[in-house]
């Protein structure tokens, strides 16, 4: 086991090694995942929270993340707790790391075997909330100003358990509640709604970001509430990650985000950040660091990811490593793609002095009659080439760091 030399020793201090100023961040249950799947036990001593702060400080990252019992075991005493989250802080305050997100397991209590906010008992979703409330409270304690909400457990087998209009309603009424609370104890608080089309349960509700954002548009405090998109969450449904968090961003609601690693038609893999589709990966980093023309995204750069089940301590701490090299490495290629005149000359937008104007200023009935009047050579434009063969093979040669 190493005390801690291994991230020097095997990753050469490069300008690719992490540091806090790049805003990474690890779950406690990321980092500390012991290997456990549905077909065998954990492989891996579980890990104190304060050991994986001290790691993930050695490590060059920003910040620590957290469920409540995470770090609070289920059913702790009101003593134990404080005890816990006393030696906690100062970990954090020895380590130097920030807890910029909290959030709730609403998944793992066998009493959410049916779901949390969106249960059919009352007593449950009660229960949810509470549990809720006392999580928010935690998280604010250790000065965290984003809380996710991964509705894990709601949704069904059969759908025949209840009414779906029913279970949206359900959950609205949760989030509007707890926004009340957020506001009512004065705390300076974001939600970040997180989407995932299936598995724990057969289906899952508001199954992916594109609904998360519809749904936030009918909340009491639209405002307050954006999205936590996730690379697997959004690849398991089939759609492209970059342009859920393109939406996202456009909305401004991207308030959070979870990177890992994903391939399509599989569970919810959870693996390396870049590990499988190195082109989206690339593509996901140029987009949050304003490679397009765009605003870059400046939150917590979160890995929701855990190491293989074959990976002993050292491995998960190269996993946590890996994670952040890469995308510090395709931001790098995202520079130098879009500062090649080759890429430019093919990506550099269309103008058309006459066009422009007239579909870029609105509506207007002069703007419709000269659109209605304009002369489009329909057979020319549609024999023109776009170029975007050679233009993806520059990306590709960048990638493969044969150009640039
Ligand atoms: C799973 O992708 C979920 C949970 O790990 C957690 O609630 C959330 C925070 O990133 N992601
Ligand atoms: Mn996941
Ligand atoms: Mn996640």
């Amino acid at each position: 086991m190493h005390d801690g030399s291994l991230l020097l020793e095997v990753h050469t201090l490069d300008s690719f090694t992490p540091t806090p100023a790049d805003r990474f961040t690890f779950g406690l249950w990321t980092v500390g995942n012991p290997g456990r799947d549905p077909f065998g036990p954990s492989v891996r001593a579980t890990q104190s929270p304060n050991r994986i702060v001290a790691k993930l400080a050695e490590c060059g990252a920003y910040g620590v993340n957290l469920h409540d019992e995470d770090l609070i075991p289920f059913g702790s005493s009101a003593q134990e707790r404080d005890r816990i989250v006393g030696e906690f802080k100062a970990a954090l305050e020895d380590n130097g790391l920030k807890v910029p997100m909290a959030t709730t397991n609403l998944f793992s209590q066998p009493i959410f075997k049916d779901g949390a906010f969106t249960s059919n008992d009352p007593r449950v979703r009660a229960f949810a909330l509470q549990k809720t409330m006392r999580a928010i409270d935690l998280g604010v304690e250790l000065g965290a100003g984003i809380y996710v909400f991964w509705g894990g457990r709601e949704g069904t087998e059969s759908d025949a358990c209840r009414s779906p209009i029913e279970a949206t309603k359900r959950f609205r009424g949760a989030i509007d509640f707890l926004c009340g609370y957020v506001r009512d104890q004065g705390y300076d608080l974001r939600f970040a709604l997180e989407a995932k089309p299936n598995e724990p349960r057969g289906d899952i509700y508001l199954a992916t970001t594109g609904h998360m954002l519809h749904f936030i548009s009918t909340l009491d405090e639209p405002e307050r509430v954006g999205v936590n998109p996730e690379v697997a969450h959004e690849t398991m449904a089939g759609l492209s990650f970059v342009h859920s968090i393109a939406q996202a961003m456009e909305a401004e609601k991207l308030f959070h985000i979870d990177l890992n690693g994903q391939r399509i038609g599989r569970f919810d893999q959870d693996l390396r950040f870049g590990s499988e589709d190195l082109k989206q990966a690339f593509l996901t980093v140029r987009l949050l660091e304003g490679g397009v023309g765009n605003a870059p995204y400046e939150g917590p750069l979160h890995f929701d990811a855990h190491a293989y089940r074959t990976e002993d301590d050292d491995g998960v701490w190269e996993f946590a490593v890996g994670c952040m090299r890469t995308y510090k490495i395709l931001k790098s290629r995202a520079v130098a793609f879009d500062a090649d005149p080759d890429v430019q000359e093919i990506i550099q937008a269309r103008r058309d002095a006459a066009l422009d104007p007239l579909l870029d200023g609105g509506y207007s009935s002069e703007a419709a009659a000269a659109i209605s009047a304009a002369t489009i050579d329909v057979t020319a434009v549609a024999q023109e080439g776009l170029g975007y063969e050679r233009l993806d093979q520059l990306l590709v040669e960048h990638l493969m760091g044969v150009r640039g």
